[in-house]
C-alpha cells in the first residue's frame, strides 16, 4: 500500500467526503432549528485518561465554520468564551460585543446560553453547597448568564446540574441541597423577568438537563423525570418558566428509552430543547454524533417529535472523536452529523405518510369490533391484527435501510 503523505491527507478526506454523496446544501441545512455548541466544536479530545489531540479554536472560527456548513444557530457556556476571571467585568462586555459582531457578520443567531457550574474548583461541592458564599456566587453566575443571553438575543437558557450530588454518602442532606438548588433557579428566573422587561424582550425559556452519572458518583436529579418532579415540587417560584432539555444519550445511559422519556416530557408540556447525540446503554457519556450507533431508534424518536409538532432546537451536543483532526471537525464531523439528522427527519416524514404503516395503525386502533367482556373472545378476535406490530417494525427497518427499494450485492 502506498503511504499517504501528510500534505495529501486533507485532500484525500475531502475527496472521500464528496464521494460519500447525499450531502444537503447549506441553504437546506439552515431551514432546520439545528444549533451548534461552541464547546462541541472546540472540544480538544481531552478526558480523564486522554490528552488533547486538537488545537484550541475560538468563537470566531467556530461561528465562521458553522456558517459555511449551514448551521444557523450557536450556543455556548459562559466560560466557553469568557474566562472565569473576566465574568461581570468590562472584558465580558467586550467579548460579548465581539461575539455579536461575529454572529452578525456570518448570519448566525445565538439561540441558547448556559452556565458552567461544574468545572471550576468553586463548584467542587456543587453550586448548591452548604457555604452561603458559594451559593451566592452560583446565583450571580446564572443571573449573569441571563444577561449575556439577552445581550446576544438568545431564547433559551440551559442548566446541567452535573455536580449536584456526591461521592461519599451522608455528608450532604439531599432535601436541603435540592432546596438550595431551587433558590439558584429562582434567582435566574426572577432576574430574567427584570432583565427581559428592561430590554423589551420575552423572558428566556429555562431548561434543565439531566444526566444519570458523571461527574458525581450519585446525582440528585439524574433523569428528565426527576426534573419534572422537581419543577412541580413547589420549590420553584416560576415553574412555568422552567422546562426540560433532555439529552438523547443521557436518557439511554441509565437504561431508559429516550423516546419514552421524550414522550413524558411532551405530555407535561416541558419538551423545550433537545441535545442530540448517540451512544450506548450503561456506559459513560461517550457523546457520539447523532445516529452513528442507534439509527433505528433515532428514526423513531424523530417520528415522535415530528408527529407531535416539536419545534424547538436540536442541539448538536456531541464530541467529535479524538481521532478526528481540526480540519476533520468542520469538514467531516459537523456536516455529516447534520446530514444524518436531516435524512432521518425526512424519513420520519415518509414514515408518517407511509400507506402500509398508516393502514396497519388504523386497523390496530379500530380493533375487531366484538362486544362483551370475555377476555379469551376479545383476544381471539384481535389475534391476527396484533401481528401488525411486527409488520410495522419491519416496515420501519425497510424504510431506514431502503429495503423496500430492493438491495442487491451478490444476487
Ligand atoms: C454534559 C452535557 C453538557 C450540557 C451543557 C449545557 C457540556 O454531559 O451534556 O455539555 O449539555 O452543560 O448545559
Ligand atoms: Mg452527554
Ligand atoms: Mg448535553
Amino acid at each position: 500500500m502506498k503511504p499517504v503523505a501528510k500534505e495529501q491527507q486533507q485532500a484525500l478526506v475531502a475527496r472521500l467526503m464528496d464521494a460519500c454523496g447525499g450531502a444537503y446544501s447549506p441553504q437546506q441545512r439552515r431551514k432546520f432549528f439545528i444549533t451548534g455548541p461552541q464547546w462541541a466544536a472546540a472540544y480538544e479530545g481531552q478526558a480523564l485518561f486522554h490528552a488533547p489531540t486538537r488545537r484550541p479554536v475560538g468563537f470566531d472560527e467556530v461561528i465562521r465554520e458553522y456558517a459555511a456548513i449551514g448551521i444557523g444557530y450557536w450556543t455556548t457556556h459562559d466560560t466557553d468564551v469568557i474566562p472565569t476571571d473576566d465574568l461581570g467585568t468590562d472584558r465580558q462586555q467586550q467579548t460579548v460585543a465581539a461575539i455579536k459582531k461575529s454572529l452578525a457578520d456570518n448570519g448566525l443567531k445565538c439561540s441558547m446560553v448556559t452556565t458552567e457550574t461544574f468545572h471550576h474548583a468553586v463548584f467542587a461541592a456543587s453550586p448548591a453547597a452548604e457555604s452561603p458564599e458559594i451559593r451566592r456566587y452560583a446565583a450571580w453566575r446564572v443571573c449573569n448568564t441571563v444577561d449575556i443571553g439577552h445581550e446576544l438575543g438568545a431564547e433559551f437558557a440551559v442548566y446541567w446540574p452535573g455536580s449536584l450530588g456526591y461521592y461519599t454518602q451522608g455528608a450532604i442532606d439531599e432535601t436541603q441541597t435540592l432546596r438550595w438548588y431551587a433558590e439558584a433557579l429562582n434567582a435566574a428566573c426572577e432576574h430574567d423577568i427584570q432583565a427581559a422587561k428592561a430590554k423589551g424582550r420575552p423572558t428566556l425559556k429555562h431548561c434543565m438537563e439531566a444526566k444519570p452519572f458523571e461527574p458525581q458518583a450519585e446525582i440528585l436529579l439524574p433523569t428528565s423525570d426527576a426534573m419534572l418532579a422537581f419543577i412541580n415540587s413547589g420549590l420553584l417560584t416560576h415553574p412555568e418558566m422552567v422546562g426540560l432539555n433532555p439529552e438523547y444519550l443521557h436518557e439511554l445511559m441509565w437504561g431508559g428509552a429516550p423516546r419514552a422519556a421524550l414522550a413524558r416530557a411532551l405530555l407535561a408540556g416541558k419538551l423545550w430543547h433537545f441535545d442530540i447525540n448517540d451512544g450506548y446503554r450503561l456506559k459513560h457519556d461517550v457523546d457520539i454524533a447523532v445516529a452513528l450507533v442507534n439509527p433505528l431508534d433515532w428514526l423513531n424518536v424523530l417520528v415522535l417529535l415530528r408527529s407531535h409538532g416539536y419545534n424547538g432546537p436540536f442541539n448538536l451536543d456531541y464530541k467529535p472523536p479524538r481521532t478526528t483532526s481540526n480540519y476533520g471537525v468542520f469538514k467531516v464531523s459537523f456536516p455529516t452529523a447534520v446530514d444524518r439528522f436531516i435524512t432521518l427527519w425526512e424519513m420520519a416524514g415518509e414514515v408518517m405518510e407511509d400507506s402500509v404503516i398508516r393502514e396497519a395503525t388504523h386497523a390496530l386502533k379500530a380493533g375487531a369490533g366484538v362486544s362483551g367482556n370475555d377476555p379469551r373472545e376479545i383476544f381471539e378476535a384481535n389475534k391476527e391484527l396484533l401481528t401488525l406490530h411486527e409488520l410495522i417494525a419491519h416496515r420501519l427497518v425497510q424504510i431506514l435501510l431502503g429495503l423496500h427499494r430492493g438491495r442487491v450485492y451478490s444476487l
